[in-house]
């Protein structure tokens, strides 16, 4: 064979083990020992804290838009300006258990933090710098993400973190060289130092560095740290290809026909256009996020809360206020959404809602109702499955007998509002005789 041939054959052969070896680790996620936490938990939170938490959206007195956590870039600051600010971080009301107990009493089933932004502080004890993480550089001196770990397995939540791969502003990222094996020495310190992590987060993949085959390398040497870890897509956000999981962001939301296949995770901001804190940004209303959850649920996908802390190491009022109705609501209403899947194709309602389905038993279906029809006529479900039982969630909302018809085949239940309804959404338990 003439070698330019040779070439282009051995170049074809690399092209399709490439496609061959990342389609099988998308497959093998959706059902795959390893990610059976993330598709049980369905419900997490994701912290964004550091030291831009500290100007919290406001530079030389002036409010500087996008994101909080994007500030150095935004405002333009020098990096003598920013690491100032290293020197006054000092949160006195950090306290790890807190966080947890408020992630745990909201209902989410997984904490994951940011280790490292944009910015390239670091928020544990890295050995890779001695001037640029929470010990070496501020008065705090407190391995956070070791004190959120240990909150965690304390409270049986599980653990995950989030790193800036793609970028950092500290140790340039566009020095490639020198860069990677600094990072690759903080990778090996965070999934070996802090126990067992549930997920790891990439994020910055956008930047020209970034190409398949340092993706692909980057995902080998983290399953080689933890076989059992998953990880979202190191390449690229709005797709599950490769890696376990896709990212659904705010503001970066892949088309509808993404989510169809592979695990996603939905991820919402509390308040609008930024995920660090930002002291003038306006706050989203609980009904919506919440609804966004049960939309996510209804989709098969995770859903995960961003809350940016103040600089003192306290969760803002409006942030604990969202999550304590989170909590309010999934305590009541969780069966619904913890271990079910979406999708579900044969059956229709007539009214703004979605639904789900157990994963846990046979034939049981969630109808959540969020606007009942504003006449008198019922909210009405029509489904091929024999449906014997209809029953609400929350013990304090009463229905009248619902009508239950079946002809040819085709279940009809007719339900009417009841005199008190859950503004949010009152969540309809349907068995069929097939329920176990
Ligand atoms: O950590 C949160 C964000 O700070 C981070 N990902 C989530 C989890 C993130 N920030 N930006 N992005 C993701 C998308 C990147 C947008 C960019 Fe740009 C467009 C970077 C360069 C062009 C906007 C415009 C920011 C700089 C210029």
């Amino acid at each position: 064979m003439k070698t330019v041939k040779k070439i282009k054959l051995i170049f074809v052969i690399l092209i399709i083990s490439f496609v061959v070896f990342q389609s099988s680790h998308a497959q093998s996620s959706q059902t795959s020992a390893r990610s059976r936490w993330f598709r049980e938990a369905r419900v997490g939170m994701i912290i964004h804290w550091g030291l831009y938490s500290i100007p919290a959206g406001i530079w030389n007195g002036k409010q500087i838009p996008y994101y909080g956590e994007w500030i150095k870039d935004r405002a333009s600051i020098s990096n003598a300006d920013y690491s100032k600010l290293a020197t006054q971080f000092n949160p006195e009301k950090f306290n790890a258990d807190e966080w947890i107990k408020m992630a745990s009493d909201a209902g989410m089933k997984y904490f994951c933090f940011v280790t490292k932004h944009h910015d390239g502080f670091c928020l544990w004890d890295t050995k890779e710098n001695n001037d640029w993480n929470v010990i070496d550089a501020t008065p705090f001196k407190r391995d956070i993400v070791k004190e959120l770990g240990d909150a965690c397995r304390k409270k049986g939540m599980i653990y995950a973190l989030y790193y800036s791969t793609g970028l950092d502003w500290h140790y340039p990222s566009t020095n490639w060289k020198a860069y990677k094996p600094y990072y690759f020495g903080q990778l090996k310190e965070l999934l070996t130092n802090y126990g067992k992590i549930g997920y790891l987060w990439f994020d910055g993949e956008w930047t020209p560095q970034w190409n398949d085959s340092e993706a692909v390398e980057l995902y080998n040497y983290v399953r080689a740290l933890d076989p059992d870890i998953i990880t979202n897509n190191p390449k690229k956000k709005s797709s599950s290809t490769y890696g376990d999981f896709g990212l659904d962001e705010e503001n970066y939301s892949p088309p509808d026909s993404a989510l169809r296949s592979g695990l996603w995770e939905r991820d919402r901001l509390v308040q609008f256009n930024t995920w660090g804190y930002k002291s003038w940004a306006k706050w989203k209303k609980s009904v919506d996020l919440i609804r966004d959850m049960i939309d996510a649920a209804s989709l098969s996908m995770n859903f995960c809360i961003n809350i940016g802390p103040m600089a003192d190491g306290s969760f803002p009022p409006e942030a604990k206020a969202i999550l304590k109705d989170f909590g309010g609501w999934l305590k009541v209403n969780g069966e619904a959404i913890y271990n079910t899947t979406g999708n579900v194709k044969n059956m229709k309602i007539n009214c703004e809602g979605r639904i789900t389905k157990s994963e846990l038993a046979n034939s049981i279906w969630y109808v959540h109702v969020f606007n009942w029809p504003t006449n008198d006529s019922s909210v009405t479900i029509t489904t091929y499955e024999p449906i014997t039982n209809v029953t609400v969630l929350d013990p304090r909302i009463s229905i009248k007998k619902p009508v239950i018809k079946r002809n040819d085949g085709v279940t009809t239940i007719m339900i009417y509002k009841p005199k008190t309804s859950n503004s949010i959404a009152t969540v309809i338990k349907l068995q069929s005789k097939n329920s176990k």
